[in-house]
Parts: structure tokens; C-alpha cells; sequence
């Protein structure tokens, strides 16, 4: 289901004046949403410069480096929070983190700050589960399935993502099947796709399944991706080629105070300050 600018302030508010209550049902029901314009326009194609601007050889057809694929010329890389990249109107902007907060609760984290980029011609993605089951089948069953997010995956798309350079397919409602109906699912579930403009964003269930589909355009298609995660959770399988967050205490110092908790995690000094606050 996607959800237009129209409808994301009409519905009833909770307590932080920002959260529309029909778009947090949406995606704890679905495991995904879509926001339609939540970053302005210019601020994601100023964005689009610095990145391809710092990131030329991670960007360039033939590269050199080693580069980290996640699928057939799918790369993906960490971005240093740091310039262009340390910004609340990225990892806390206003139309989507209060939301998020609001499922994850106070004290999540960012655990994971990087892009990922399918290079023109790329093929489809295979299908996935961003983290494997923390539950066994059985004991997810006897729950009833329906145990709240642990991690959230933001997407934040730095041009537009049509048919034509690949859109991410999902299969909605799959955050809460057991992994052993996952070959199931892929062959006979229900998937959806949409475009997303400039401005929109997806935000996804870190248990959702879905995939990138192929680019069979001739320009890049690259996606900002902010992994937000309750404090306790940590990723057991995607970062074993890449760093999942880079971030100086210098640049920590520049993220203004109440949102210094979502990085500080990841330096020595502050281990364990989560437990204090
Ligand atoms: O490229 C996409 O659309 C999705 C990428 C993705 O799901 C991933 O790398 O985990």
C-alpha cells in the first residue's frame, strides 16, 4: 500500500503531533510504507552531488577497488557520517524518524549508514530477509507471529526509481511468516513495486522479504540506506565485508545533543552508556 502526501497528516496523531497512527499500522501490518515527499527535492539532488562526488571510485564501471556486491552489479558501501552526510534532515528528519521512534522506542540506534548502488544492468536481486529469523519457527508460531520490529531499513532514493532502473520489490506481510515459508512465499505470495520520486522513501521491516530488481537503464540507481535498531540488536551477517557504521567523535560532536545516542554505540568510549541513560 503506499501512502500519498495527502493522507500522511489526516489521520489521528499520537502524543508526539507528528505520527500519522494510519501509516505505523500500515507497516506493522504490511512490513513496509512508503512516504511520499519526505525530504525536499533540492536537499536529496545537492545530496546526489556529494555523493557521487565523494564516492567516484565506488560509483565508477570499472573499478579498481574491491567493491561490495549485495547481488549481480548491486554494490554497497558504508557512508562516513561526516559533511554532507552528517544531517538530521537524513537520519532524523522529521517526516519518518519520529515514526520510527515511535515503533522502535527511545532508545534505538542507527545501526547501519551506507548506500547501496545497482549499477546499470544489473540483474534482479535474490529474494531476502535482511537479518536471518531471531526466533525458531516453533516458538514464532506459539507467539502468534506477531512480535514488534527490531530493526527498520530506510531507503532514501538519490534519483528516481521507475520500471525502467529497478524498482524493490516486497512481499507484504511477510515479516510475520516463519522462514520455512519463505520459497512458498517467493513462488506463490503476493509482491508489490512502485515507483518512488525524488523526496519519497521507503522504510521496510529488517523481516520483510523483498529484492531490488534489475537496471536496465544506463545510469546508476542509488539508494541511501539508514538502518535504525533497538539498542540491543546487532547484526550477525551483513557487515562482515563492510563497516556497518563510520563515525568520528569529531563528527559525533556535530550531531546536536539528543540525537548523539543513535551513534555513540559505536565508539569505545561510550559502550555501555546505553545502560546509564
Ligand atoms: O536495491 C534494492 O532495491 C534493495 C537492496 C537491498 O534490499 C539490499 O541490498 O539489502
Amino acid at each position: 500500500m503506499q501512502i500519498d502526501q495527502s493522507d500522511i497528516w489526516t489521520g489521528s496523531f499520537n502524543h508526539t503531533d507528528k505520527i500519522d497512527v494510519s501509516i505505523r499500522e500500515q507497516f506493522l501490518r504490511e512490513g513496509y510504507s512508503i512516504i511520499r515527499n519526505a525530504y525536499d527535492t533540492q536537499f536529496i539532488q545537492d545530496l546526489f552531488t556529494s555523493y557521487r562526488n565523494e564516492h567516484t571510485e565506488k560509483l565508477n564501471p570499472n573499478p579498481t577497488e574491491k567493491t561490495n556486491l549485495v547481488g549481480h552489479n548491486r554494490r554497497a558501501f558504508s557512508l562516513n557520517v561526516r559533511a554532507s552526510f552528517n544531517d538530521t534532515k537524513i537520519y532524523a528528519n522529521q517526516n519518518v524518524y519520529p515514526l520510527i521512534e515511535d515503533m522502535l522506542g527511545e532508545h534505538l540506534i542507527i545501526g547501519s549508514y551506507g548506500s547501496v548502488v545497482s549499477m546499470p544492468k544489473s540483474n534482479n536481486q535474490h529474494v531476502h530477509y535482511d537479518h536471518p529469523r531471531l526466533f525458531l519457527d516453533a516458538d514464532l508460531e506459539s507467539l502468534g507471529g506477531n512480535l514488534p520490529p527490531y530493526a527498520i531499513h530506510l531507503f532514501i532514493p538519490l534519483v528516481e526509481v521507475n520500471e525502467n532502473n529497478g524498482r524493490t520489490r516486497i512481499w507484504p506481510g511477510s515479516h510475520h511468516l516463519p522462514s520455512s515459508k519463505k520459497d512458498l512465499l517467493i513462488r506463490e505470495g503476493e509482491s508489490v513495486e512502485s515507483n518512488l520520486n525524488v523526496g519519497d522513501c521507503l522504510i521496510l521491516d529488517y523481516r520483510t522479504l523483498h529484492a531490488g530488481i534489475g537496471n536496465n537503464s544506463s545510469q546508476i540507481r542509488p539508494l541511501i540506506y539508514v538502518i535504525y535498531q533497538r539498542a540491543w540488536f546487532r547484526d550477525q551477517v551483513n557487515y562482515t565485508h563492510h563497516e556497518s557504521l563510520l563515525i568520528t567523535e569529531e563528527e559525533l560532536l556535530k550531531v546536536p545533543s539528543q540525537y548523539q545516542h543513535l551513534f555513540s554505540w559505536k565508539l569505545d568510549k561510550y559502550w555501555g552508556a546505553i545502560e546509564k541513560r
